[in-house]
């Protein structure tokens, strides 16, 4: 055995008597940032490209209407630069596959074109757009002096997690160094910047809201206002921050119901996972105020 060797047996028998690692391929990685980060996965351990292409197996189809745009390598770029923030990567394995479906489930309920007879199941059409095809207007909420829209410009859904309105692209283009005041096409052009923006959309809070990561980790506390209008941490509260009154706080409400069973499937079937935590809908819920982001 060569000294290397020998010293990378050493550091794994060090790790695996520790306890810290349940994959042996990750200990010398784990090892080393062990008390930053502990030993979680990273997104692309728990989540592989056979995996996304199960979730979203239709989405290159005749009928789809983005062919060739979504990729998993784009997906994990976005991911990876979300990491040090916490993007599925924080509370153990459970908590991550649950941040990861939750995620999904919102991307691929806003962008599907599945039916509720389709090949495979509504929930298997995900990723078909990655632009709202007849907008029937341009989102432009005149009067904002921070962002105000650019002549021309359309500020219709568009992206992984479809941005609408000037007041959210112009925040989201700052956060991600583009312009997306004057080139909102820039999110149904750009992949990458795509899913950046959902991501980032995903790790943002604002003054009226928690970021759906924050919900999905258990780290957002309810306060007592929460608490009297039965806002609990759990899938359904993610569906409030997306969706508001439009889908909450009415009873029933069938895109509230798809968002849940794209959630359930992709947790069950991707991830193997049965227990999908409480407070999945949001049908009793106050609705909180649609800000988008705090900048
Ligand atoms: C997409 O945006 C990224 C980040 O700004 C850039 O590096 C890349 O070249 C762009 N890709 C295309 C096809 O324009
Ligand atoms: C709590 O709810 C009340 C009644 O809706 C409202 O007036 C008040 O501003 C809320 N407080 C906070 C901190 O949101
Ligand atoms: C940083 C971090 O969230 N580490 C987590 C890794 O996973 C364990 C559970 O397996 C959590 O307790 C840690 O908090």
């Amino acid at each position: 055995m060569g000294r290397a060797s020998e010293m990378a047996a050493a550091v794994l028998l060090v790790a695996m008597v520790l306890g810290a690692c349940s994959q042996v391929s990750n200990a010398l990685v784990c090892t080393k940032e062990f008390k930053e980060k502990g030993c979680n996965k990273t997104v692309s351990e728990l989540f592989n490209a056979e995996m996304f292409e199960a979730m979203f197996k239709h989405r290159n189809d005749k009928a789809a209407h983005a062919q060739g745009f979504w990729s998993y390598d784009g997906f994990i770029a976005a991911a990876k630069m979300f990491e040090k923030d916490g993007f599925g990567m924080v509370g153990g394995e459970d908590v991550q596959k649950r941040e990861l479906s939750a995620f999904f489930a919102h991307v691929a309920h806003e962008t599907s074109c599945g039916w509720s007879g389709a090949k495979d199941g509504p929930t298997a059409w995900g990723l078909c757009y990655n632009q709202e095809l007849a907008p029937e207007k341009d989102y432009c909420k005149t009067g904002d002096l921070m962002y105000p829209c650019a002549p021309g410009a359309g500020y219709y859904g568009r992206g992984a997690f479809p941005l609408y309105w000037n007041y959210n692209y112009g925040p989201t283009g700052v956060a991600l160094k583009q312009d997306l005041l004057h080139h909102p096409e820039i999110l149904s052009q750009n992949e990458t910047i795509a899913w950046q923006a959902a991501v980032w959309y995903w790790m943002t809070p604002a003054k009226t809201r928690p970021s759906p990561h924050e919900i999905m980790i258990g780290k957002w506390v309810p306060t007592k206002n929460d608490t009297l209008a039965y806002r609990k941490p759990g899938f359904g509260m993610t569906i409030n921050v997306k969706a508001s009154d439009v889908e909450c706080g009415h009873g029933e409400d069938p895109r509230m119901q798809s968002r849940i069973s794209h959630y359930l499937t992709f947790l069950r079937d991707t991830f193997q996972l049965d227990d999908p935590g409480s407070n999945l809908d949001c049908g009793l819920q106050g609705v909180i105020p649609l800000a988008y982001a705090s900048m």
